[in-house]
């Protein structure tokens, strides 16, 4: 099976996160943390930071290191391999660029219906300090979520 790493990053600090509106490409319409490929040569925390400047304008410092998630599409021979982090720090103003437009959500405000089907079973996790590391199958429209193993690490 064909296999395509990618980053994404969720920034945070106590009670809310920095989520960005997936303006075009993959998971356009959506709110998502920020993220994307990796480049040949690049490390995957470069890519992490490297993304995260091109796509809401920050420059991320202290990245956490918070689990590795497989997407998988039914009728689809590639898988995704997204490395997830978080960050409770970065410099300068998040700004809406060709690609996202940011926005911060109260804990409790979270978009999980314009997100995708996997954010609400893992990005609590992740709020709550936690690591992990999961799989999970979706149907071939992207839309909903067969089958997922998560589990804590
Ligand atoms: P570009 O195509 O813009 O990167 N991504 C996913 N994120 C979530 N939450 N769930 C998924 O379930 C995802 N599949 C991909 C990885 C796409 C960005 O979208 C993330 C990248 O950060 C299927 O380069």
């Amino acid at each position: 099976m064909k296999k395509k790493i990618m980053t994404l990053c969720c920034i945070h600090d106590e009670s809310r996160i920095l989520l960005g509106m997936k303006k075009r490409g993959f998971g356009a319409g959506r709110w998502n943390g920020f993220g994307g490929k990796i480049h040949e040569g690049e490390t995957i925390e470069q890519t992490a930071k490297r993304e995260t400047k091109e796509e809401a304008g920050i420059e991320v410092e202290n990245l956490n290191q918070r689990g590795v998630l497989t997407f998988v599409s039914e009728n689809n021979p590639e898988e995704l391999e997204v490395h997830i982090f978080s960050s409770n720090n970065f410099k300068g103003e998040p700004v809406e660029t060709e690609e996202m437009r940011p926005q911060w959500f109260l804990f409790d405000k979270i978009p999980y219906d314009s997100m995708w089907a996997d954010d609400p079973l893992w990005l609590p996790l992740l709020l709550g300090g936690k690591k992990f590391e999961g799989k999970f199958l979706f149907d071939s429209d992207g839309k909903k979520v067969l089958k997922y193993e998560l589990k804590e690490i």
